[in-house]
C-alpha cells in the first residue's frame, strides 16, 4: 500500500472477493481506452455546448494526467477536487484514476474550514477549483488555503480567469498531437488495483475529518454492480444534477456507471426544475438521480412545465428518507419509474429494482447490489434482532472498506473488531429481503441529503465566549427534511443571536449549508444519565410547540 492509514480487508477475505470475480484486478483508469477503442465517436459527455466523444474524453484525461505527472504528481499522491458539475470534473477524476493520484471529492459549498482540515488530513498536493462559482471566488480562497499548508500544494483552476500563479486546468487537458504515445507512457505507470483510487467524504458524526478511501478494485465493482442493478446500458442518457462529488451521482450508478455501460452523461450544475426539464427535453435524458427534496420540487413543477419529458424512464431517489406518500407521486408526476436508493459513501448500496412493483418501490429502499454484501441488524444489546425487527444495520462486503482513512479512534467506534461497519441507521428487513430505513442512531443532521455532523457544529460554537453549553439537533422541515437547530445555555449575563452564530461560523470558514437555521437559548439543557445533552428530549421540545421552542 502506498498510503499509510488505509484499513484493508483481511487477506483471506480479499482472496475470496478476487476469486468470486468481484475484484477484477485492474485500475479504474484502464477502462478509459477500452471505452474509447470500443466506442470511439459515441458521445460520452455533454456539458452545455461541449460534447465529448469517448475518444476525446480519454485523450483529455490523459493530457491532464501527464501534465500532473510533469509537475511531480503521481501514484500515491492525494489532491482535493472541488469542481461544480461540468466536463472538467469528469476529466479530472479520470485523469487521477489513470495516474494513481487520489482525488478527494470536496463539494462546491465547502470553504476554508473544510478545505484546510481535509487537505491536512490527506497531505494534499494540489487543490482543483473553479475560478468563480455562484459569486464566490474559489481561486483566491484556494491560494489562501494553500499558503497555510505544508508543502504549498499546487492550485489548478477551471475557468476563464486563471491567475498566473494558478495552473490552467482547461489548457492542461488539451490533448494536442501526442495522444497515442502518451497513452503508452501512462499505461506503463498504471497504479496497482488494490491502491486507493479516490476519497469520499463521510457524513461523519464527530468534529474530526472523516474520509473514506475507496480502492480501484472495490469502486470498480461498486460501479459495475450498480449499473447492473439499475439496468444501465449504452442507451442510457444520465443527467447529473446532484453535486458530482457525492457517491450517489458519481457511482450509484451515476456518472461512472453510465460511462462504464457505454451511455451518455449530461452534466448540469443545478437541480432547478426549469433547467432540469430543459436538459431532459434537449438531450432525451432517460435516467437521473435526486435526493427527496429535489425530487419533490420536480414533482411539483412538472405538470405545466411545457417540456417533453417522455424520454425519462427512471429516477433514482435516495440520500434521505422518502415518505411512501411522496414516493407515490414521483413516477406519475414525471412519467417514469421510481427507484429508491439507500447508499453510503462508506460502501453498501441498495436499490429497488427498475421494474419493482409499486408496493416495493414506494415503501422500501431496496436490496443490496452484491450477493457478497453481509447485513446484520442489531438491537441495543448488540444481539441480532428477530427477523423483521428494527435495529441498527451493520454491514461488510466487497466494496465496504474496513475503516476510515487515518482515523483509528473513530474506527474503534464505527467498525467492530471483525470489520463490520456500523451504519448508525435503524432499519428493518422485509420478508422479501428489502431494507426499510426507519430512523438513525448516529448524531448527524440530514439536510436535503447533505450530512452535517452535530459534533462539528458543537465544537465550533462551544468556542464562542458567550456559550456555556451547546447541542445541535435535527429540526424536522417540510422542504429539506431536516435543518440544524442549535440549543445553547449561555454564560450569565451574556446574549447571543442566531445571526451572530451564523456570522461566527461563516468567519471560521464553514460551508453555508451547515450553518444553524434555528436557535434556542435555554436556562438549562436536559441531560442524559451520563451528563451529555439529551438530544431525544431536545428533539421532543422542537416537536412540541407548547414547550416554547419555535
Ligand atoms: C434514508 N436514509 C438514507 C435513504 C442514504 C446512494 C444514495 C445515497 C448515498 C448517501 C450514497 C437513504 N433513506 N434512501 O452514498 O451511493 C442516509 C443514511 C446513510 C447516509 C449515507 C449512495 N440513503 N441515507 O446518502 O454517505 O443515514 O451517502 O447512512 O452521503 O445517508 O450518507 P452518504
Amino acid at each position: 500500500m502506498k498510503r499509510a492509514g488505509f484499513v484493508p480487508w483481511p487477506a483471506e477475505t480479499a482472496r475470496r472477493y478476487r476469486e468470486s470475480g468481484c475484484w477484477q484486478g485492474r485500475p479504474l483508469g484502464a477502462w478509459l481506452w477500452e471505452w474509447a477503442d470500443g466506442r470511439g465517436d459515441r458521445t460520452a459527455l455533454v456539458d452545455g455546448e461541449h460534447r465529448l466523444s469517448y475518444r476525446e474524453l480519454a485523450a483529455r484525461a490523459d493530457a491532464l494526467a501527464e501534465s500532473l505527472a510533469e509537475r511531480g504528481l503521481g501514484d500515491g499522491d492525494n489532491i482535493l477536487v472541488q469542481l461544480p458539475n461540468g466536463w472538467e470534473f469528469v476529466v479530472t477524476t479520470l485523469a487521477c484514476f489513470r495516474l494513481g493520484v487520489a482525488p478527494v471529492m470536496m463539494l462546491p459549498p465547502h470553504r476554508a474550514y473544510e478545505l484546510t482540515s481535509i487537505a491536512r488530513h490527506v497531505d494534499a498536493r494540489a487543490l482543483v477549483v473553479p475560478d468563480r462559482w455562484k459569486d464566490f471566488d474559489h481561486q483566491t480562497l484556494a491560494h489562501e488555503v494553500a499558503a497555510e499548508l505544508p508543502g504549498r500544494p499546487l492550485v489548478l483552476v477551471a475557468g476563464e480567469e486563471v491567475r498566473p500563479d494558478s495552473l490552467d486546468l482547461r489548457a492542461l487537458a488539451t490533448p494536442g498531437e501526442d495522444v497515442e504515445a502518451r497513452r503508452k507512457r501512462l499505461d506503463e505507470r498504471a497504479p496497482e488495483p488494490d491502491e486507493i483510487a479516490l476519497f469520499l467524504l463521510s457524513g461523519g458524526t464527530t468534529g474530526l475529518p472523516k474520509v473514506i478511501g475507496r480502492t480501484h478494485d472495490d469502486y470498480a465493482y461498486n460501479i459495475r454492480a450498480s449499473a447492473a442493478a439499475c439496468a444501465i446500458t449504452e442507451d442510457t442518457v444520465y443527467l447529473t444534477v446532484l453535486p458530482a462529488g457525492h457517491n450517489f451521482p458519481l457511482a450509484s450508478p451515476g456518472i461512472l456507471g453510465t460511462l462504464w455501460a457505454g451511455g451518455t452523461v449530461v452534466m448540469l450544475p443545478s437541480p432547478r426544475p426549469d433547467a432540469v426539464f430543459a436538459a431532459i427535453e434537449r438531450e432525451r435524458v432517460t435516467t437521473t438521480s435526486a435526493v427527496p427534496a429535489v425530487a419533490l420540487s420536480w414533482s411539483r413543477a412538472a405538470a405545466d412545465c411545457g417540456r417533453d419529458l417522455s424520454s425519462l424512464r427512471h429516477v433514482h431517489v435516495g440520500g434521505s428518507v422518502l415518505s411512501p406518500e411522496l414516493a407515490a407521486t414521483i413516477g406519475p408526476a414525471l412519467g417514469c419509474r421510481l427507484q429508491q436508493v439507500y447508499g453510503m459513501a462508506e460502501g453498501l448500496i441498495c436499490y429497488t429494482a427498475p421494474d419493482a412493483p409499486d408496493e416495493i418501490a414506494h415503501t422500501t429502499q431496496g436490496s443490496p447490489i452484491s450477493p457478497h454484501d453481509e447485513l446484520r441488524v442489531e438491537g441495543p444489546d448488540g444481539q441480532p434482532v428477530a427477523p423483521g425487527g428494527i435495529g441498527e444495520m451493520l454491514t461488510r462486503g466487497p466494496y465496504t472498506p474496513r475503516g476510515y482513512f487515518r482515523a483509528p479512534e473513530v474506527n474503534a467506534r464505527s467498525y467492530t473488531a471483525d470489520g463490520w461497519y456500523r451504519t448508525g441507521d435503524l432499519v428493518r428487513i422485509t420478508e422479501g429481503g428489502q431494507v426499510v430505513v426507519c430512523d438513525r442512531v448516529k448524531d448527524l443532521i440530514n439536510r436535503g441529503g447533505e450530512k452535517i455532523a452535530a459534533g462539528e457544529i458543537e465544537t465550533l460554537v462551544q468556542e464562542m465566549p458567550q456559550v456555556a453549553e451547546v447541542a445541535a439537533v435535527a429540526a424536522p422541515d417540510p422542504e429539506v427534511g431536516e435543518r440544524v437547530c442549535l440549543f445553547v445555555r449561555l454564560h450569565e449575563g451574556r446574549t447571543l443571536t442566531l445571526a451572530e452564530v451564523g456570522a461566527e461560523l461563516t468567519a471560521r470558514g464553514l460551508a453555508a449549508f451547515k450553518i444553524p437555521e434555528r436557535f434556542e437559548v435555554l436556562a438549562e439543557l436536559p441531560h442524559t444519565p451520563v451528563g451529555k445533552p439529551d438530544k431525544k428530549a431536545l428533539r421532543a421540545l422542537l416537536n412540541d410547540p407548547t414547550k416554547g421552542a419555535a
